[in-house]
């Protein structure tokens, strides 16, 4: 990764209808190395789209061997990665944060000097970690448990976790609350579970918190989240992936 980066304008002097600042009019060139299937993308997508900044995206193939010219940019050879001007991130929480830190939206990620912006984003590190560590983890297991009793008795348990570590911290929550949208997954749970590969109770479950039912809601249906999702063509690359990971562990 790029040892230092230049800092986007923070307090340029202009600012475009959806309040993303620039200096002098001009906004850093951004090119987006991304795969549509790939949730972690997904994640750094919803912050090019909530902040609604102009970009550039090239689809990188996940089926073939990374080309040498995208290992140059991206060594890891995952997506997603950011050109900034000419200089590379990667990771989906470092380019995401990245961009909100570059691009503060009070209603998004609100910058650390702003009055309660530190502790808010305090709890949105909380949040993402809990979400990741406690429950998406979990998720995985349930993917993989054979339908019927074993992936409904998996499933339970999920939403027996999301309520005890997850429900609290969505009090009021609106769709994005500060960065807290990890809309990647809770989407896919939802088209998961419309496709059969999550048990349709797991879900219903899930949507009867009243706090996650609510703000799951807001987050499935806001446009930044579902830009350029296909939730079908993704529920069908992801049973092929899961039917392959069961396969090789039996
Ligand atoms: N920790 C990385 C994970 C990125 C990741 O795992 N990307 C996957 C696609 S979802 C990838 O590029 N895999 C390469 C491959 O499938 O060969 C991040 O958050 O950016």
């Amino acid at each position: 990764m790029a040892s230092s980066v230049t800092p986007l304008p923070v307090n340029g002097d202009t600012t475009t209808a959806n309040g993303t600042t620039t200096t002098n009019g001009s906004t850093p060139k951004l090119t987006f190395y991304t795969n549509h299937r790939c949730p972690w993308a997904h994640r750094a997508n919803i912050t090019l789209q909530a902040l609604s900044l102009p970009y550039e995206e090239v689809i990188i193939d996940l089926d073939s061997p990374r080309p040498q010219w995208y290992l140059d940019i991206n060594p890891r050879g995952l997506v997603p990665a950011l050109k900034v001007n000419n200089e590379i991130l990667y990771e989906s929480a470092i380019v995401a944060t990245f961009l909100a830190d570059s691009f503060p939206s009070p209603t998004f990620y609100p910058a650390s000097n702003e009055s309660g912006g530190a502790m808010q984003r305090a709890r949105v590190a909380f949040f993402v970690d809990t979400f990741i560590g406690k429950v998406n983890s979990l998720s995985m297991a349930v993917l993989k448990a054979e339908k019927g009793e074993e992936q409904e008795k998996l499933g339970k348990e999920f939403v027996g976790v999301v309520e005890k570590e997850v429900e609290p911290l969505l009090e009021g929550a609106g769709p994005f609350l500060g960065g807290r949208s990890w809309g990647p997954f809770v989407l896919r749970y939802k088209v998961y579970a419309e496709h059969g590969l999550l048990p349709k109770s797991m879900q219903k479950g899930l949507e009867a918190l009243p706090n996650y039912g609510k703000w799951s809601k807001a987050i499935c249906e806001h446009p930044a989240v579902l830009n350029g999702f296909d939730g079908p063509s993704i529920a069908e690359t992801s049973k092929a992936r899961i039917e392959k990971m069961k396969a090789g562990t039996k």
